[in-house]
């Protein structure tokens, strides 16, 4: 056998092996929610302190990544606000600074994380959620969690691929 021969059936067979592994992984990943820590927690350099809180929480981080969303990014992603009429201002706000994109995972990964972030409106979130602590108001609340599982998926799929998840 040639060597060219021979080194191109090694790479096959190292891709082979690549693609098994990542569907293998794939298929160990549980109930996810997705997550974005917002512009203003982010310039704040509350960061580290949010994902610690969700973290000790008990959420593992399957995916992340820090991200300046353009215009037509944020818009796409609240699409499902565009009728109602904070949304060209959260769009804007979205795009103000640069955001973390998380998918996290846990059983009851959805509501546990709702519950974790608390209220939208910071002024009605319980004591030690994390909008309590680290919101600044109804429109600038720190950090997005998923409302359904459905949409976690549309979400998390919207910023990541398959290959970024582990
Ligand atoms: P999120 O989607 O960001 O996790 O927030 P949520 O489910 O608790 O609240 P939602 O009704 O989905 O609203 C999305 C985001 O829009 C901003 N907002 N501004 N100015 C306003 O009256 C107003 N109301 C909502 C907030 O940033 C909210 O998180
Ligand atoms: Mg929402």
């Amino acid at each position: 056998m040639s060597i060219n021969k021979l080194e191109g059936e090694m790479i096959d067979h190292e891709n082979k092996m690549m693609a098994k592994f990542k569907k293998e992984r794939q298929e160990k990943i549980g109930e996810i929610t997705f997550t974005m820590i917002k512009p203003e927690a982010v310039a704040a350099g509350n960061t580290g302190a949010i994902l610690s809180k969700i973290e000790e929480a008990g959420f593992r981080i399957v995916a992340l990544k820090k991200v300046h969303l353009s215009k037509e990014k944020a818009s796409e992603f609240y699409a499902v606000h565009s009728e109602r009429p904070f949304y060209g201002e959260l769009v804007d706000y979205m795009c103000e600074f640069p955001i973390i994109a998380a998918i996290l995972e846990k059983d009851n990964a959805v509501a546990d994380f709702r519950t974790l972030i608390g209220a939208t409106n910071p002024a009605d979130a319980a004591k030690g959620t994390i909008r309590a602590e680290f919101a600044e108001s109804l429109a600038k609340n720190a950090i997005h969690g998923s409302d359904s599982n459905e949409n976690a998926n549309i979400e998390a799929d919207f910023h990541f691929s398959v290959d970024e998840r582990f």
